[in-house]
């Protein structure tokens, strides 16, 4: 930590507003065309490792130079704005419409949708590709291509379509931000449609703040059409994200080809449905007869609807963001990202309800289940803006971004009414490249105890007191990792306040996490840290005697109704089972390193697939088994899974250099049986998970196994820069039901405006059991 005096900081706050011009003229000349990263290259601006160089002042982001954050950008212009000036905007939950049936086995929107043409198992590229004259099938904006961008046949086709048919149905659009939106009304500009885009609610419609919500039950499979309404010409993204998306469900039970990951963008104009289909994993393996009634949704009507599966795989508090190859970092932080609740019979989000079953987990007793009264999802992330106000990326660093306006639900610094109670938070890391460590703090600075009740949307099998967590708070909390936490307020009175503290600095060569303060430290910092704004409270609780119920408008809670005997909630001491450690039919080692000069490009080509961004390095590699390093490639199949149902253990490897990567992994969640020399976290042991912090010169070993879908999958680093330079993989799972096409490798999907065409796979060796012993 240094402090400057204020005429120093004056004439670094200047020098680092002028490199930031410049820098801008750059993006602005680039995004149009003026010039290519080429020239950059040419001119000795841009650097191997991914820089721009330091030079006249180019780069603000030098390390260290004129750095007012860790990344260095100019402090963001805040105008009038103070923190905890404005209420936290609930998500915006999204009410599904019922699907029906049709005759040809279709499932058909009604309600509000009810225009809306039917969800179908195969995809309309289908229809497309067969009747390519036939404009019903175009893609009606463009005039190119076809209207869906799932692409055709078997392979993409929705994967037990019949048995996962869907029963509820989104309608949704992925478009520029509507008009005067801000993150805060004093903010000193409203953001350009396209300095945000987000969602909205039907078709062809603008992008709407707060993210959304959408609440799912075990048992009732959903249809989410999204329609990509996003500027036709590239250059119009106000420096950064690309107009080409694809969705994914983090983590979730799905089809590859709903997964949002298979190299399947699509383009303005078209719609992509993705089916998820609530799937309890394992469900051909254990409980298939669906007897057990851990195993079960809620069916809407106090009662549950069991489902086959093991109840151990149990998923709750999930999200879904973009994940277009190469500008995923760049589309999620545009605003490309909503939260998505899973509930099933144990956890009903419904306090009151006693079956045997529910946990009976704060949430609220109003609906039968998937209360949200006292069960509050929280996106926290970190954000930057440019002087005009716009919200700022730099698409340059290939080390990571990290913004200095802290969002909470992307409002700024928000404050939040409760009452005296237990409150259940579902807290996701929204950021890209910043890891937090988050606690509570009352008003003097003392710690706030919890409990934690569940890591990456699973509970642990038993509730952690904060008390005996280091510094009474979570632990470092990765981008993507959710951690969900119950807090009582009851001992607090009315017109106290309660803050959300982020105690974790970064350090300034963006290699990870640098020190915690104490959250003593950290909380006393009511404007942020000097150096860091994203260091300090970024949330402030008020403890008042009534709110507004958000589940019933109209109902307010109060005192007499919500607090003391009438907080039905409880935290059990059992939330689960772990699930049991077996030796393993194989393992695997998977290094996470920057061995620079990544393949991205096809030797022959010189091409990305899917297209890259030009001319920009790749340092971020993986190893197999202790091979070669590789950078991501659509078309080429790093690991491969021969069978449904075999478990193994895989042991991921930090390759070193003093970084820390949040590995995710799609689709199946890990059980961690060690962390090598390193004790594992309270908040790991026993539980699954979906991220692991490698944390630096650390690893992980976890238990996992595949089943039920297949498809092509990833793997990657989720400081979704390094992401996006190129540390992901691809995994082939051949684990699809018997005679369906996921038996076999799945060709290579290649989007275009025009539609998509498939290519052949490579497959490394090292990643392919049935060629290595
Ligand atoms: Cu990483």
């Amino acid at each position: 930590m240094h402090f400057l005096s204020s005429k120093a900081s004056r004439i670094r706050q200047r020098e680092a507003q002028r490199a930031r011009d410049n820098r801008a003229e750059i993006v602005r000349a680039l995004s149009i065309g003026q010039i290519t990263r080429r020239d950059l290259y040419k001119w000795g601006l841009f650097t191997t490792t991914g820089f721009l160089a330091w030079k006249n002042g180019l780069s603000p982001f030098v390390r260290s130079a004129f750095a007012d954050v860790p990344t260095g950008t100019p402090r963001s212009p805040l105008g009038a704005a103070t923190r905890f000036s404005q209420a936290m905007p609930r998500l915006a939950l999204q009410t599904p419409v019922p699907m029906v049936r049709d005759a040809f086995g279709n499932a058909q929107f009604t309600g509000a949708f009810a225009n809306e043409r039917p969800a179908k198992r195969l995809s309309y590229h289908t229809d497309f590709s067969a009747n390519p004259a036939d404009p019903q099938f175009r893609n009606p904006v463009t005039g190119r291509g076809p209207i869906e961008g799932r692409p055709p046949g078997e392979v993409f086709a929705h994967q037990r379509w019949d048995e996962f048919f869907p029963e509820v149905g989104y309608v949704l659009s992925i478009a520029p931000i509507a008009p005067n939106t801000k993150f805060h009304a004093n903010f000193p500009a409203a953001q350009n449609p396209n300095s945000v885009w987000t969602y909205g609610t039907g078709r062809f419609v603008q992008g709407h703040l707060p993210p959304m919500l959408i609440k799912g039950r075990y048992g009732q499979p959903i249809l989410t059409r999204v329609y990509q309404n996003l500027p036709t010409n590239r250059a119009d993204n106000e420096g950064f994200g690309r107009n080409e998306v694809q969705f994914h469900f983090h983590n979730a039970h799905n089809g590859a080809e709903s997964d949002g990951a298979a190299n399947v963008h699509h383009f303005p104009g078209t719609f992509y449905d993705y089916r998820w289909s609530t799937t309890l994993a394992r469900r051909d393996k254990i409980n298939t007869q669906a007897t057990d009634r851990r195993a079960s949704g809620p069916n809407g009507n106090g009662g549950l609807e069991l489902v086959a599966g093991d109840f151990r795989e149990l998923q709750g508090t999930m999200w879904a963001h973009d994940h277009r190859f190469f500008f995923t970092a760049e589309n999620v932080y545009k605003g490309n990202l909503m939260m998505v609740n899973y509930y099933s019979g144990p956890d009903r989000g419904n306090e009151e309800l006693v079956d045997g079953v529910n946990l009976r987990l704060p949430s609220g007793r109003l609906l039968d289940y998937g209360n949200t009264d006292f069960d509050v999802n929280l996106v926290v992330s970190d954000s930057a803006f440019r002087p005009d106000g716009q919200l700022f990326f730099d698409i340059f660093t290939t080390d990571g971004f990290l913004g200095d306006v802290p969002l909470v639900n992307m409002a700024y610094a928000p404050f939040m009414e409760v009452l005296p109670r237990k409150y259940r938070f579902r807290i996701l890391n929204a950021c890209m490249s910043r890891f937090f460590q988050l606690g509570f703090a009352d008003a003097n600075g003392n710690t706030v105890p919890f409990k934690f009740i569940a890591n990456d949307g699973n509970l642990v099998p038993n509730p952690i007191p904060s008390t005996s967590l280091a510094g009474g708070t979570l632990d470092h909390q990765g981008i993507a990792e959710r951690y969900d936490v119950v807090v009582d307020f009851s001992t607090f009175p009315v017109g106290s306040i309660v803050r959300l503290v982020n105690r974790l600095t970064m350090r300034d060569d963006g290699r990870g996490p640098k020190d915690a303060l104490t959250l003593r430290q950290a909380a006393a910092l009511t404007n942020g840290h000097p150096d860091d704004p994203m260091v300090g409270p970024v949330l402030e609780f008020r403890i008042v005697s009534s709110v507004p119920s958000v589940d019933v408008p109209g109902v307010t809670l109060t005192l007499a109704n919500s607090t003391g005997t009438q907080d039905r909630s409880q935290v059990p001491a059992v939330l689960t089972e772990q699930i049991p450690v077996v030796a393993p039919v194989r393992t695997r080692v998977v290094e996470f390193g920057r061995s620079g000069n990544g393949d991205s490009r096809d030797p022959v080509t010189g091409q990305c697939t899917p297209d890259c961004p030009e001319g920009m390095p790749f340092p971020w590699t993986i190893k197999i088994n202790g091979q070669d390093a590789h950078s991501m490639n659509a078309n080429r199949i790093s690991l491969l899974i021969p069978k449904p149902g075999e478990i193994e253990h895989w042991t991921y490897v930090n390759g070193g250099g003093g970084w820390d990567h949040p590995i995710h992994l799609h689709f199946e969640e890990g059980v961690t049986l060690n962390r090598g020399s390193a004790p594992i976290p309270a908040t790991e042991r026993l539980v699954r998970k979906d991220v692991w912090r490698l944390r630096a010169g650390g690893l992980v070993t976890f238990q996992v196994q595949f089943g039920e879908y297949g498809g092509s999958y990833v793997n990657h680093c989720h400081n979704t820069v390094h992401e996006d330079f190129a540390m992901l993989m691809r995994i082939q799972l051949l684990t699809g039901v018997p005679g369906s096409p996921q038996t076999a490798v799945t060709p290579t999907p290649n989007p275009s405006p025009d539609g998509v065409t498939f290519t052949t796979p490579e497959i490394l060796p090292e990643g392919d059991p049935r060629t290595t012993i």
